[in-house]
Parts: structure tokens; C-alpha cells; sequence
């Protein structure tokens, strides 16, 4: 039997090329190894107010991605958090092992809860049914970006923490991240994670965006005061942009250096943007015939969810049994 993955994307924002490179990428490459459920957190989304009509659209839009970015329908398992109950059983389960001290210590909750006026409970427990998210499948592996290895080594502490007091119930999830495009940067501010919630028009490369939003948003992104590439004293602008070609491209270090070296901004910046849209479009061509039948899109999601609810609901059995609540 293969071992499992699980890893999920908020259907929040633009999905952007940090999203991609970061995670979906990987989830592609480990997908035929491992058997493989990619879901659509949709109640880690609401910890923050959306739309009700634009987050049904999201979610679709979302789902729609994955399967253009190359995730194989007839090999992994795509499905909405939501629409397996045992998600928010066996996360209340967790909350109940977790100290508040663990969660208090995490920086996204820091970032996140100084942005807002009032801070709802969701945003704190929001690593708890992440922790759920990825025990509930007895995952082994989780392929993420950088921003989430803490939310990752809470999950293994939660997990310990089960274990320990209830005895060996759960699989101790690896962390994955790529040894390229793990941390991908704002192009308007390069010591800023891209990220979709960030505003600057010119920060986050959408996978949707048109060919030449996607360039301008290149062209001008921050470098430094350098008029061509070193690699010795180059500033983080730059290094982002070439990590994007890198992790875009497949290229390797030397291949990368002995490209590169000495080239000057502009030159860097129309390779870049090229690379860029190259890759975006055959993504962009399979989003545009996904799209157009939604109804492959609702079947889809109803056959990933009904897949999975077993796996989920015997855990959340297990977790019963040693808990000794009621069954
Ligand atoms: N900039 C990034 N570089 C590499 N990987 C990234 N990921 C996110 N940003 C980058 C990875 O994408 C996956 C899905 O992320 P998410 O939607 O669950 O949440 P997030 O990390 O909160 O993403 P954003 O884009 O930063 O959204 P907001 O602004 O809403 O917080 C994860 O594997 C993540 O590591």
C-alpha cells in the first residue's frame, strides 16, 4: 500500500505563482508515489469574513487549478474540507490536547491577528484544524512551502501529544518543501512572502493573470542598485526573480549562475517574464476547458469527497475508541 499525502490550498485570493511553485508543483511530482488527497480548505478561509457568493466561486475556481496545473484526477484525490464532517470532529477532538500557549507562538496568528480590529477564535485555533487536516488521513508526507513548517511541527507536537497520552494512534507526518520556489517573495517587496492577501498591485504574479499583466508586474519589480547580476552581492529582489526562473525552468545552480552572471537587469527581467508566461499558459489553455463544463467540476468534487469520507470517519472511530467517547 502507498504511503499517503495530504496538502491543501485557502480558496482565498488569486492563486499566485508562490502557491504553485511553493506547493502545487510538488504536489504533481509526488502524486503517482504516494496516494494522494488535495483539498480545498474552505473552513480555514472563513476564519477571516468572505463573500458567502464569491467564496462558492472560489472554491470552484480553486478546484478548477489543480486539476489545470497538473494534478492527475484519475491518481489523487481532490476534495472540499467542508464536505467531510470528520475535518472539524477530530479538529475539536485535537483542541482539546492542545495548550494555548502552542498556538500563541505562532507568527501567522501573530501577523494575522495584529491586522485585525477583533480577533476571532478561528484565526488561533486555525493550526488546530490544519493538524486535524492532515492526521485524519495518517499522512506521511505533506509537501508546503516554507510559511507553513511551523504549522507543520505543531502538527507532529499535537500528534506526540495524542500519542502520548492516549496511546499510538497517529502517523508522524513529514514536512516537504522544494529546495527551490519554497519561499516565494513579493515583486514589489522582496522581504515580503508573496502572498494573496498582500494589496500592492504589483506584488503577487496571479496564475490567471493575462500574459502581459503577468510581464509588467516582472519588468517592474524591485532589484537593487547593482546594474547587472552578481551573485556575491545581489539583494533580494533579485535573487526572488531568479529563484522564479529557476524553480519555473528546472534548472540547476551552475546552469543557473553561468546563465545569469554578469546579466543585466532588463535582460533578466524579459527572461524571467518569459519563462513566467511560458509556463502559465498551457495552465491557462487547460483552466479555460475545465471551466467550461462545471458539471465535471461538482461531479469531481462529490467523487473526491466520497473517496475519502471513509479514511476520515475511521480515524475519527479510532480516535472515539481511545478517547472513550460515546460511539
Ligand atoms: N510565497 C509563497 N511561496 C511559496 N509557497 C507559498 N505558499 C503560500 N505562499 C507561498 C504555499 O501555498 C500553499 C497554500 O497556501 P494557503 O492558501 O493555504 O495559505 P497561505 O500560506 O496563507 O497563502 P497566502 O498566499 O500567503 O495567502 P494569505 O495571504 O491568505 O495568507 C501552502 O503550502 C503554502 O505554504
Amino acid at each position: 500500500m502507498k504511503a499517503r499525502v495530504f496538502s491543501g490550498v485557502q480558496p482565498t485570493g488569486n492563486l499566485h505563482i508562490g502557491n504553485y511553485l511553493g506547493a502545487l508543483k510538488s504536489w504533481t511530482k509526488v502524486q503517482y508515489d504516494y496516494e494522494c488527497i488535495f483539498g480545498i480548505v474552505d473552513l480555514h478561509a472563513v476564519t477571516l469574513y468572505q463573500n458567502p457568493e464569491d467564496l462558492k466561486a472560489k472554491i470552484a475556481e480553486v478546484a478548477a487549478l489543480f486539476i489545470a496545473c497538473g494534478i492527475d484526477p484519475r491518481h489523487s484525490t481532490v476534495m472540499v474540507q467542508s464536505s467531510v464532517a470528520a475535518h472539524t470532529e477530530l479538529g475539536w477532538m485535537l483542541t482539546c490536547v492542545t495548550p494555548v500557549g502552542w498556538l500563541e507562538r505562532m507568527t501567522q496568528y501573530k501577523a494575522k491577528s495584529e491586522a485585525q480590529e477583533t480577533v476571532g477564535a478561528g484565526i488561533l485555533q486555525y493550526p488546530v484544524l490544519m493538524a486535524a487536516d492532515i492526521l485524519l488521513y495518517q499522512a506521511a508526507l505533506v509537501p508546503v512551502g516554507d510559511d507553513q513548517t511551523q504549522h507543520l511541527e505543531l502538527t507532529r507536537d499535537i500528534a506526540q501529544r495524542f500519542n502520548s497520552l492516549y496511546g499510538e494512534t497517529f502517523v508522524m507526518p513529514a514536512t516537504r518543501t522544494p529546495a527551490v520556489g519554497a519561499r516565494v517573495m513579493g515583486l514589489d517587496e522582496p522581504d515580503k512572502k508573496m502572498s494573496k492577501s498582500a494589496t500592492g498591485t504589483g506584488h503577487a504574479i496571479g496564475m490567471l493573470d493575462p500574459p502581459d499583466v503577468a510581464r509588467r508586474k516582472i519588468m517592474r519589480a524591485t532589484t537593487d542598485s547593482n546594474p547587472a547580476v552578481d551573485f556575491e552581492t545581489m539583494g533580494p529582489g533579485v535573487a526572488n526573480l531568479l529563484a522564479i526562473f529557476q524553480a519555473f525552468g528546472d534548472w540547476d545552480d551552475d546552469r543557473i549562475k553561468g546563465h545569469f552572471s554578469g546579466m543585466r537587469y532588463g535582460d533578466l527581467k524579459k527572461q524571467v517574464a518569459e519563462m513566467v508566461l511560458e509556463s502559465l499558459a498551457p495552465i491557462q489553455q487547460r483552466y479555460r476547458e475545465i471551466t467550461a463544463d462545471p458539471a465535471y467540476l461538482r461531479q469531481l468534487l462529490a467523487s473526491g469527497a466520497d473517496r475519502v469520507r471513509p479514511i476520515a470517519d475511521s480515524t475519527v472511530r479510532l480516535v472515539k475508541e481511545r478517547m472513550g467517547l460515546h460511539q
